[in-house]
């Protein structure tokens, strides 16, 4: 496959930042770690990478503005055009020696994510997607899966931590789709799990209480692999409502309706 200028320029820089983060993964006893708030950490590695990322990406689009876990939001002269970045999801895995991390790249345009760039540097999978071309793992096209039956479905979900999210509506959420599906899984890194929709590697995925920059390369990839994204309850814009679910056509629909039924 040949990659557009913009994809060239993406990957480029999440790789020079990936390269940053490999380093500091063999030394994460060496890292100062910070908390922004309980349970929620910030290395030198994270900001590290956001820095080389930030820095590739305006070199090459001067005039675009950032949203950034670590940095904030930038207001950029093109109005039009934003990355959203999170140098390092995954972090408290990363902390742990949990081979099961990413960095996660958006590029918004006129209020659309256009583009996404996920990329695990421990298992060298590359996601990527642009809006009508597809999406693709390492050069090659995915899809989501085409499994139909939710009684067969893996079905991932971020579990809220201490002093994050509703612990009883997430706990109810979880009754109802545990004892509905093959399997639930909670790996730890929204964008990955969002990649792993994308490739068939879990059937659907929902999560509260995310954040811009942990799913906008995520929705993206999860729409290019002919799959359907919405907020957790069915509404179009999940940045907006800062939750989300995905998954095929069916299963996608499944997930809500279940979701759903755990609120009423
Ligand atoms: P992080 O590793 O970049 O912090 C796991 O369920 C997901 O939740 C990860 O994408 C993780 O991203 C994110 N996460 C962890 N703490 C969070 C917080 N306080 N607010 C929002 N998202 C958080
Ligand atoms: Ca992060
Ligand atoms: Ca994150």
């Amino acid at each position: 496959m040949i990659r557009s200028p913009l994809m060239t320029v993406m990957t480029d820089a999440v790789m020079k930042a990936a390269r940053s983060l490999k380093r500091d993964y063999g030394e994460v006893e060496n890292l100062q770690v910070s908390r922004k708030g309980p349970g929620d950490f910030v290395t030198a590695a994270d900001r590290k990478a956001e820095t080389i990322l930030r820095e590739a990406l305006e070199k090459a689009r001067p005039n675009y503005g950032f949203v950034m876990e670590e940095g904030g939001v930038v207001e950029g002269s093109d109005t039009s055009h934003r990355w959203f970045i999170d140098p390092l999801d995954g972090t408290t895995n990363f902390l742990h020696g949990i081979p099961q991390f990413c960095i996660s790249v958006g590029l918004e345009r006129d209020r659309q994510i256009v583009a996404g760039v996920i990329y695990d540097p421990v298992k060298d999978e590359m996601f990527i997607a642009e809006r009508g071309a597809g999406a693709f793992l390492n050069n090659r096209r995915i899809r989501v899966a085409a499994r139909r039956d939710v009684g067969d479905a893996v079905v991932a979900c971020g579990i809220p931590q201490v002093g994050r999210g509703s612990h009883p509506r997430f706990l109810k959420e979880l009754a109802m789709v545990m004892g509905s599906v093959a399997g639930v899984r909670r790996m730890g890194s929204a964008a990955l799990d969002m990649a792993y929709v994308a490739c068939g590697r879990q059937d659907a995925y929902w999560e509260r209480d995310v954040q811009s920059y942990d799913i906008a390369a995520g929705i993206i990839l999860v729409r290019e692999a002919g799959g359907f994204v919405s907020n957790a309850d069915g509404g179009p814009d999940p940045i907006a409502a800062g939750s989300v679910a995905c998954g095929n056509e069916i299963l996608h629909k499944e997930l809500l309706d279940l979701v759903k039924a755990a609120n009423r």
